[in-house]
C-alpha cells in the first residue's frame, strides 16, 4: 500500500473491493477496470510540487538564493539517485550483484531520501513491469501513452491486472532482507525526514540560507526534477530511441535519458539482459555513474558477484533480433 493511499483506505474498504473483484465475472471486470479512478490527493500533491518547483527555479535564476543551496540540491539528488539505481533497481529488483550489509544500509538510506516509495513497493512494481511489459499488468504501461507512463500512473488506481498478475511475482528474497523490511516498517516516519526535512535543514544550518529558499530549492525542486528524470525511463525510454538488441520490444536505448537518469537509459539492453549490473552493454562511467559506484564498492569487497553478459551472447542477440543500429550489426550479420 502506497504512502498516499495508506492514509485513505481502511481495511474494510479494501476487503469490500477485493470481494467485489472476486464476485464479478471477467467481462464486467474488464470493462469496469478500464474506467480511470483518479486519486485526487495525488493529483493535488503533484500540482503543489510543480508550482513550488517553478518557484524554486525563480528563486535561483533571480539570485535570491545562495549558489551553495543549488549545488547541495544537486549532490543530494545524485546520492538519492544512487539509492534508486544501484539500490532499488540493480541490487534489489534484479539481483544483478550482491551487497554486504553496510552497502545495503547506505543504499536503503539513499533510496529513502529519493521518496519513490519504499524498496519493497518499488521492487514489486518494477518486477511486474519487467514480467508483463506494456500490457495492462504493467503498472506504467507505455501503451497507454507518454503521460500515463510518465506520471499519470501515480494519479489513478492501478489496473486490476496489476494486482492479479502481480501476485505471481516472488518477493520472498526481499522479505528475508531485514534492512528492506525495516525500511518498509518505518517509511512513513523516516522518509519525510530524509527526503524533505533534512535537505531543507542543512543549507539553513551550514551556510545560513533562508528556510524558504532551502525548502523550495533543496527539498521541492530537487525532488521534482529527480522524479521527472526517473520517470523518463518509463516514458521516453519506452517510446523514443534505438532498439539495437531487440526490435520486437517497446523499450529503447536513449542516450539523453541515460544521462539524466544516471545510467538507466540503455533500456532496450536492460529489458533484454536485466541481470547485467551495468544496466548497459558498456561500462562507460560518463553516462552511467551508478556502475562506477558499484565497481567502487566491489573494489572494497562491499559489492560482489557482479553479473554481466558475454560479448558473444550480446553479438548473437544483436544479429538475431537487433534493429541494425548497433555498430556490430553489419559485422555480426556478415559472420
Ligand atoms: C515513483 C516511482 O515515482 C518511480 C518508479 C520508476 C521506476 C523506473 C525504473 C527505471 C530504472 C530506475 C531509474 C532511476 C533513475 C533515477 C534518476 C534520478 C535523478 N504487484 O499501489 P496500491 C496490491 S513514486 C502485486 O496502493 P492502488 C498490493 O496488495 C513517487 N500487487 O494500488 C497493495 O497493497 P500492499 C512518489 C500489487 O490503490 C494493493 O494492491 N509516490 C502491486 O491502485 C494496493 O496497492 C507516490 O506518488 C503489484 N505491482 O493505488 C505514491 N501493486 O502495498 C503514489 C499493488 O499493502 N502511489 N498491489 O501490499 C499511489 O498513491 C498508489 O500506488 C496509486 C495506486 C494511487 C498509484
Ligand atoms: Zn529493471
Ligand atoms: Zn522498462
Amino acid at each position: 500500500m502506497s504512502i498516499f493511499m495508506q492514509a485513505m483506505e481502511t481495511d474494510t474498504e479494501k476487503k469490500f473491493l477485493n470481494r467485489n473483484l472476486q464476485n464479478t465475472n471477467g467481462f464486467q471486470r474488464k470493462n469496469r477496470d478500464y474506467e480511470w479512478q483518479v486519486v485526487w490527493r495525488n493529483v493535488f500533491a503533484f500540482i503543489y510540487l510543480h508550482i513550488a518547483a517553478f518557484y524554486g527555479i525563480f528563486l535561483m535564476v533571480t539570485g535570491k538564493a545562495k549558489l551553495w543551496t543549488a549545488l547541495f540540491g544537486l549532490l543530494f539528488a545524485l546520492l538519492s539517485a544512487m539509492g534508486v539505481t544501484a539500490g532499488a533497481h540493480r541490487l534489489w529488483a534484479h539481483r544483478a550483484y550482491k551487497a554486504k550489509w553496510p552497502l545495503r544500509l547506505f543504499l536503503a538510506i539513499m533510496q529513502t531520501m529519493a521518496f519513490q516509495n519504499h524498496i519493497y513497493e518499488w521492487v514489486r512494481d518494477h518486477r511486474v513491469h519487467h514480467k508483463f511489459t506494456e500490457t495492462d499488468a504493467d503498472p506504467h504501461n507505455a501503451k497507454r501513452g507518454f503521460f500515463f507512463s510518465h506520471i499519470g500512473w501515480l494519479m489513478v488506481r492501478k489496473h486490476k491486472d496489476v494486482f492479479e498478475k502481480g501476485a505471481s511475482v516472488d518477493m520472498s528474497d526481499l522479505e528475508k532482507d531485514p534492512i528492506v523490511m525495516f525500511q518498509k516498517k518505518t517509511y512513513l516516519v523516516v522518509m519525510p525526514l530524509l527526503c524533505f526535512v533534512l535537505p531543507a535543514y542543512i543549507p539553513v544550518y551550514f551556510w545560513g540560507e533562508s528556510a524558504w529558499n532551502s525548502w523550495y530549492i533543496a527539498s521541492i525542486l530537487r525532488y521534482t526534477i529527480s522524479l521527472h528524470f526517473t520517470w523518463l525511463v518509463n516514458s521516453a525510454a519506452h517510446i523514443w530511441g534505438n532498439k539495437p538488441y531487440d526490435k520486437n520490444i517497446g523499450a529503447t536505448d536513449n542516450k539523453m535519458v541515460a544521462i539524466f537518469a544516471v545510467g538507466e537509459g540503455w533500456h532496450n539492453y536492460h529489458h533484454v539482459f536485466p541481470w547485467d549490473y551495468k544496466a548497459a552493454e558498456l561500462g562507460n562511467y560518463s553516462t552511467n555513474i551508478s556502475t562506477a559506484l558499484i565497481d567502487f564498492a566491489a573494489k572494497y569487497g562491499l559489492a560482489y558477484d557482479l553479473k554481466t553478459v558475454s560479448a558473444d551472447m550480446i553479438r548473437k542477440r544483436i544479429a538475431r533480433t537487433g534493429d541494425g543500429s548497433h555498430p556490430w550489426s553489419k559485422q555480426a550479420l556478415e559472420t
